[in-house]
């Protein structure tokens, strides 16, 4: 059983990366973790996200809360995911994995209560238009596990716009764009940065991601959304 997704000798654990990991993570609320999933662990988390895929349950609406933006997407929350895939709850509390997050972030990083339905979750996108729209995390923390990206050219990939102030930020040039390969991972200040899944642009091309949620002692909920209910439940 997959215990760990933390290789022991990835580039992560070295200080000059961890200082500027930590720079780029102050800087920009985002850090990119490139192949972070060492060959044999994205392997592995590709064999257990085929049946992940068939199961999850599909979602087309709006969300209202988040200014009504697109949800076209299959996904699964971490009640179903706790019984598809025991070993998740181990890898997304690691200690290792907590440490590389703190490192980031310059505070100490910690898992939610098990009775949140967003600990962790899966999402797959898998059709023409597929996109998780625009929006704001419920805690401070996101990190997102790729096991299938698309081209660039065929979308999917990561738009942000760090302290905004509203999820429509995203339709305007202050919006980034993040591309990602299977393999590589990122760390997002969820809270305050709005952030979507651009739209897949073509038949036969798919997204698979896992997203890890965490918090902080220091953080206060200002609000918490139904988003996580409508999407995971
Ligand atoms: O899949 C991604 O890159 C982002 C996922 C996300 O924003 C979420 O699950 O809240
Ligand atoms: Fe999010």
């Amino acid at each position: 059983m997959l215990e760990s997704i933390v290789d022991p000798d990835c580039y992560i654990h070295r200080l000059p990366e961890i200082v500027e990991h930590r720079r780029q993570f102050a800087a920009h609320a985002h850090v990119v973790l490139h192949r972070f999933l060492a060959p044999p662990v994205l392997a592995i988390l590709r064999a257990q996200a085929l049946p992940l895929c068939e199961h999850a349950v599909r979602r087309d609406f709006n969300m209202k809360s988040m200014g009504n933006t697109p949800r076209h997407m299959s996904t699964l929350g971490s009640q179903i995911l706790d019984k598809m895939m025991p070993s998740l709850s181990g890898i997304y509390r690691d200690s290792r994995l907590l440490q590389i997050l703190s490192q980031c972030v310059g505070e100490s990083v910690q898992p939610l209560p098990t009775t949140e339905i967003d600990q962790y979750v899966f999402n797959y996108l898998h059709q023409p238009a597929d996109t998780h729209g625009g929006h704001f995390d419920d805690y401070p923390l996101s990190l997102v596990l790729l096991l299938d990206v698309p081209q660039e050219s065929d979308g999917g990939y990561v738009e942000i716009v760090p302290s905004a102030s509203c999820v429509h930020d995203l339709d305007t040039a202050m919006s980034r764009r993040i591309v990602l390969e299977a393999g590589d991972a990122y760390l997002l200040r969820s809270d305050t940065t709005a952030h979507r899944v651009a739209p897949l642009l073509r038949n036969r091309v798919k997204r698979v991601a896992f997203n890890f949620a965490y918090t902080l002692p220091s953080f206060q909920p200002v609000y918490v959304s139904d988003s996580a209910a409508q999407l995971y439940l």
